[in-house]
C-alpha cells in the first residue's frame, strides 16, 4: 500500500513539475508585431512608430520584436486592416476615414469642421466617447490601441489659387475612401475620387486628379509640391489616426507584454501629437516658399463652413445623432473650461 501511494505522490509530482516547465517556456515566448503605414518613413507617423519600437523592445526585454513598413509596402489602410483580421499582421494606424466601412460611427470624427483645435479633439479622443469607439473594433476582430494625430487636412492642387467653394467648382479632388469626404467635396462643388494613399502621387502626375487634400507634413514630406503648384488651409477637418492590433494576436500576449504594448502605444502616442503639430507648423512655412499658399479670411473659411453643413444631417442617422451630440458635449465642455 505505502508503495502504491508513494507511486502516486512521486507521479503527481512529475507531472506538475512538467507543467511548471511549460509555463516557463511560455514567459519565454517570443512574439513578432509587424506594422504597417500609408506615409513614408519621414513622417511623424514613422518616426512615433520608432519610438513605440524601440520602447516595446526594451521594456519586453526582447521578447517582442517590432518589424517597421511604410509607404504602403503591406498594402493600403483597408488592406492592412483585413490582414489584421485573418491575423496575417499584427499592426497598423490609419485615418479614421477608412476604418468606417468596419465601424460606422468613426465616421462622427471626419464631420467637417468638427474639432475647434488639436486639444480639444485630444479630449474626445481621450476620453470615454474615444474609448467607447476603439472598443468597437473588437467587434471586427481588431483591438484599437490609441488614437494617435494624422492633423488638420488642407487642400492642393494643380490648376488655381482657391479662396471660396466657387473656385473648386468641378475639380478632380482625390478623398479618403470614405463616402461622407465624397460629399462633403460634392457639397462644395467640387468633382471628388476616392482612392488609396498609395495610388494619389501617380494620380497627380498623371493629371488623374487635379487636387486632394492632407496635413501639411504629409503634403511636404510625400513631394507633393512636385506636382501641386497651389494649396489652400481649408482646415476642413482633423483627421485622427488610430493605433490598433490584431484581437487575435493581442488575446494571445501573455498580460504583461499587454501591458508592455499598451504603455508603449501611449508613450508614443504623446510623442506622435508632439512631433507631428511641430511638423505641420514647420513644413506649412516652407511649402509658402515652394508653392503659392492661400490663408483663407474668416468669411472665406465661413463659406466653406455653411457649404458643408447638409453632411451633418445626412449622416445622422449612419453614425447616430446620440453620438453626435455626446461628442459636441464633450467639445462644449472642453472649450468652457480652456
Ligand atoms: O499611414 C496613414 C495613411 O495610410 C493614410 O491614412 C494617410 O491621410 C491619409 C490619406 O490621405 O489617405
Amino acid at each position: 500500500m505505502k508503495r502504491v501511494v508513494a507511486f502516486l505522490v512521486l507521479s503527481v509530482l512529475v507531472i506538475a513539475a512538467l507543467f511548471a516547465g511549460g509555463q516557463e517556456e511560455s514567459s519565454e515566448q517570443t512574439y513578432t508585431i509587424t506594422a504597417g503605414i500609408g506615409l513614408n518613413d519621414r513622417s511623424a507617423q514613422y518616426e512615433s512608430l520608432e519610438s513605440f519600437k524601440e520602447i516595446v523592445e526594451r521594456e519586453s526585454n526582447g521578447r517582442i520584436s517590432v518589424e517597421l513598413y511604410h509607404s504602403s509596402q503591406l498594402g493600403d489602410d483597408r488592406e492592412m486592416m483585413e490582414a489584421l483580421q485573418r491575423g496575417e499582421q499584427e499592426m497598423t494606424c490609419p485615418s479614421t476615414a477608412p476604418i468606417v466601412p468596419f465601424v460606422p460611427e468613426f465616421g462622427v470624427f471626419d464631420l467637417p469642421f468638427l474639432f475647434p483645435s488639436n486639444e480639444a479633439a485630444d479630449y474626445v479622443l481621450d476620453g470615454e466617447v474615444g474609448q467607447q469607439l476603439l472598443d468597437r473594433l473588437s467587434d471586427v476582430g481588431i483591438k484599437g490601441l490609441v488614437y494617435w494625430e494624422n492633423g488638420y487636412r488642407h487642400l492642393t492642387n494643380s490648376v488655381r489659387a482657391v479662396r471660396t467653394p466657387a473656385d473648386v467648382s468641378g475639380m478632380k479632388v482625390r478623398t479618403m475612401e470614405n463616402p461622407m469626404h465624397l460629399d462633403a467635396w460634392r457639397a462644395m462643388g467640387a468633382n471628388p475620387t476616392p482612392m488609396a494613399f498609395g495610388e494619389l502621387f501617380s494620380a497627380m502626375q498623371q493629371g488623374v486628379v487635379d487636387g486632394q487634400e492632407n496635413p501639411w507634413g504629409t503634403i511636404y514630406l510625400q513631394n507633393f509640391p512636385e506636382v501641386q503648384g497651389f494649396a489652400t488651409d481649408t482646415g476642413h477637418v482633423y483627421s485622427p489616426f488610430v493605433l490598433m492590433i490584431g484581437q487575435g494576436f493581442w488575446d494571445n500576449l501573455p498580460q504583461d507584454l499587454q501591458e508592455v504594448v499598451m504603455d508603449a502605444a501611449i508613450q508614443a502616442r504623446d510623442t506622435n501629437r508632439e512631433l507631428n503639430r511641430r511638423y505641420n507648423r514647420e513644413y506649412m512655412e516652407q511649402l509658402k516658399e515652394i508653392m503659392t499658399v492661400v490663408e483663407l479670411t474668416p468669411d472665406e473659411r465661413a463659406q466653406f463652413q455653411g457649404a458643408v453643413r447638409s453632411v451633418y444631417a445626412d449622416y445622422a442617422d449612419a453614425i447616430g445623432q446620440d453620438l453626435i451630440e455626446a461628442v459636441m458635449e464633450k467639445i462644449e465642455a472642453f472649450q468652457s473650461t480652456n
